[in-house]
């Protein structure tokens, strides 16, 4: 394995340069998402060594049905890391970043997530590090991991407005630093977005990076369903479902959000979506219909100044 490591970086840079040179984005368009990811892996090199995941030879770039959207895919895994995966999709109308990190169930360490959805006009962004564990219940977790961070977040709550109302299940997988947000394009707000997943990642791999590995397996297993309830609520209700399902059809995007974007989701445990999540049901229909506002809320953003959660 000494040898297999040692050929790998070259193999890495293969990757990302020849993902960066399928970008068939159109000049007129003001962002790429390719530059995050090529930060967040730089960045992430700096304190660890990435590997190629397995799942790097089935998900590399993939063309849209109509043949005019390209779709990237990478994946890695690490020392601390599970799975750090990440997509871009760029077509002529539209760009989206889904880059995700997940640590292994040793750590407790918040889980990376940045969600960026991009027309000509405007934009949809979650960034965050989404919380293994309960924050509205479990002060410990909170204190642990975000009351150092808050600042942080206030720095951006200044700049991106609350995204309005969103499914209500959502805000137990945020932070009190969540970036939820829509706002219209344009380059001073790219550069923004840009600037906050900088420093929101940067402040990620320290945390990771310090992370002491735990040993008591009640603990670990605690992790490990903490992180196959994330990923089975996020496969189940991503809400670029149907963007995917029409790029490239019901099949390939289901395979692609269960095997790649929240890989574990069929293997890291065996509970359903509605074992987590029993009261979700009712609601179902009301998301899937567009316009329908039952079972969303937060109008407002739900934390204050020091992190606490204003909501019921
Ligand atoms: C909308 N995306 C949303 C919304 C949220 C998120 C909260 C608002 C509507 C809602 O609450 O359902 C994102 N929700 C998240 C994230 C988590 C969560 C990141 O619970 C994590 C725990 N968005 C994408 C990708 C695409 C995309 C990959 O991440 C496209 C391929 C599109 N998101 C997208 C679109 C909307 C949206 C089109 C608006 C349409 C809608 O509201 O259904």
């Amino acid at each position: 394995s000494f040898s297999l490591q040692h050929t790998l970086p070259p193999l890495l840079k293969r990757t990302a340069s020849s993902n960066r040179r399928v970008c068939i984005q159109s000049c007129f368009s003001s962002v790429s998402y390719h530059k995050f990811v090529d930060f967040a892996l730089d960045e992430t090199s700096l304190h660890t060594h990435l590997l190629s995941s397995p799942l790097q030879e089935k998900y590399s770039s993939m063309k849209s049905k109509d043949g005019k959207g390209v779709l990237n895919m990478l994946s890695f895994q690490a020392d601390k890391i599970r799975l750090l995966r990440s997509m871009t999709i760029e077509t002529e109308t539209m760009q989206v970043l889904d880059f995700t990190v997940f640590p292994k169930a040793e750590y407790d360490v918040p889980i990376f997530c940045a969600n960026f959805f991009s027309t000509a006009k405007t934009n949809i962004v979650v960034l965050d590090l989404n919380p293994l564990h309960d924050i509205i219940n479990q002060d410990d977790y909170k204190e642990k991991y975000f009351k150092s961070l808050m600042p942080l977040g206030l720095k951006y709550a200044e700049h991106f407005p609350w995204g309005g109302k969103l499914t209500s299940e959502s805000i137990t997988f945020f932070s009190p630093i969540v970036i939820w947000t829509k706002f219209t394009s344009s380059p001073q707000n790219y550069d923004i977005l840009y600037s906050a997943f900088r420093d929101y990642y940067k402040v990620w791999l320290e945390l990771i990076a310090t992370a002491v590995k735990e040993t008591d397996g009640y603990q670990i297993s605690h992790n490990l369903e903490a992180q196959h309830r994330y990923l089975t609520w996020r496969a189940e209700t991503d809400p670029g479902q149907g963007v995917l399902k029409k790029l490239i059809g019901d099949t390939l995007a289901k395979d692609l959000l269960r095997s790649l974007l929240f890989n574990g989701v069929d293997e890291l445990g065996s509970k359903t979506f509605n074992d987590y999540f029993p009261h979700y049901h009712g609601e179902e229909g009301t998301l899937n219909k567009k316009g329908g506002i039952a079972g969303k809320s937060f109008e407002n953003r739900p934390w204050d100044a020091s992190g606490k959660f204003l909501g019921q």
